[in-house]
């Protein structure tokens, strides 16, 4: 088992409220196995550590490894001819004739060999790790039929098996109705949604249930009956709620004691107390919110005040979000929803922990995961303040290099 001091650091161990980093300057991490053995200044380190291998950082800044809690980074092909064809002047119906929109993911999707749709996530799973992620959340819900959601799901397990990287997955085949079921949402939900999740349940690829709460999706009675079979799984929900408008769907999901509730940009007062009771976090997506120029930012200053914790994600998807910046997101959730940068990198780290219910990780401290970025910068802020930057200097997951 590998074993070694990291030196000549200060530490963002983003261990304590969110008002700031937990910073140590002159810094010392002892690094036992997979596990963070001691953290604290330099100058206390204990003696019985003096004869361990060090490795001095030249001053950099070490945080948790990132943790990106929401994403739909497996899908087949991708949607940059529709948003050139959108940027030509076309609406709405000529993208739909034109086979656009998310039920072209769908089919896709659907048509892709497990390999070929493990190539593609690779390629955006490589591009968030070298920006220092070690956790990744990854949905299914381009397939919407049995098959297609299961190998989704494969793949996701593939990419968790093949890369240092540790991979939860989420069950969201209750994104869109497929055009099979155009119209029958609720035959959707009682023949393909929940047999499904049974199946996916027993095969172990499912983690936790989503589900998308929507006028254009399903409707909170739909989404319920879907939870009731989570719950009597015990597998935990989370939920893509008041992303467009408002029907409920955080005081939805916070029923359901939900890990999560996502996007939330029409979120009322109700759903804020609904969350703060049940613990449930908020997660922030500012790519969608930006790619669909959005303009109803969520209620931020709302949800700081009732306590409610807040997470950052990609939301990294062909439609809404083509994005694998986490980097990016933050500064996104600092310009546009106005949440500090001592709340982005705990909506990364600390809080994107909570919200995929793990307690191994997202802060520095000893017994917890040795996941860590080490960072070229001073101090902490500029993680969120750059655009487009990457200072990234070294990834270590679970204790290695
Ligand atoms: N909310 C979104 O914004 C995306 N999914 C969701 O639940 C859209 C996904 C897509 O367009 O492919
Ligand atoms: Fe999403």
């Amino acid at each position: 088992v590998a074993s070694i001091i990291l030196t000549g650091c200060s530490v963002a161990t983003m261990a304590s409220d969110t008002t700031s980093y937990g910073l140590i300057a002159n810094a010392a991490i002892v690094i036992s196995g997979s596990t963070i053995g001691w953290v604290g200044r330099a100058a206390d380190l204990p003696s019985h550590y003096a004869s361990w291998p060090r490795e001095h950082l030249g001053g950099r800044l070490v945080t948790p490894g990132l943790i990106d809690c929401h994403t739909h980074v497996v899908y087949g092909g991708n949607r940059a001819r529709e948003f050139e064809i959108r940027l030509n002047g076309l609406g709405y119906a000529e993208i739909a004739a034109a086979g656009g929109g998310i039920l072209s993911t769908v089919r896709e999707t659907r048509l892709a060999k497990d390999a070929v749709l493990l190539a593609d996530a690779s390629a955006r799973v490589e591009a968030m790790m070298d920006e220092g992620v070690t956790t990744l959340e990854i949905k299914s819900g381009y397939g919407l039929d049995a098959d297609t959601e299961m190998k989704m799901l494969r793949v996701a397990r593939v990419i968790g098996r093949a890369k240092p990287i540790s991979v939860v997955t989420s069950y969201l085949a209750a994104h869109a109705i497929p055009a099979e079921f155009k119209s029958r949402a609720d035959a959707y939900i009682d023949e393909v949604c929940i047999p499904t999740l049974e199946a996916a349940h027993a095969a172990r690829f499912v983690d936790a249930v989503d589900g998308f709460c929507e006028g254009i999706a399903f409707s909170p009675a739909q989404i319920e009956r879907l939870f009731n079979k989570a719950k009597a799984l015990g597998l935990p929900v989370k939920l893509h709620a008041d992303q467009l408008s408002n029907l409920g769907g955080a005081q939805l999901a916070a029923k359901f004691n939900a890990l999560s509730a996502d996007h939330l940009e029409y979120l009322d007062d109700m759903g804020i107390a609904a969350m703060k009771a049940a613990g449930t976090v908020a997660v922030m997506l500012p790519g969608a919110f930006y790619t669909l120029r959005e303009t109803q930012a969520p209620p931020v200053e709302a949800l700081r005040k009732a306590g409610v914790p807040m997470a950052v994600a990609t939301d990294c998807n062909p439609g809404s979000s083509p994005m694998t910046s986490l980097l990016l997101a933050m500064n996104m959730a600092c310009t546009l929803f106005r949440l500090t940068p001592a709340e982005a990198l705990a909506g990364a780290t600390r809080i994107a922990a909570q919200a995929l219910g793990l307690k191994d990780r997202g802060v520095i401290a000893s017994g917890l995961r040795a996941d860590l970025a080490v960072w070229d910068i001073n101090h902490p802020a500029e993680l969120s303040y750059r655009i487009g930057a990457n200072p990234l200097h070294l990834r270590i997951f679970g204790g290695e290099a």
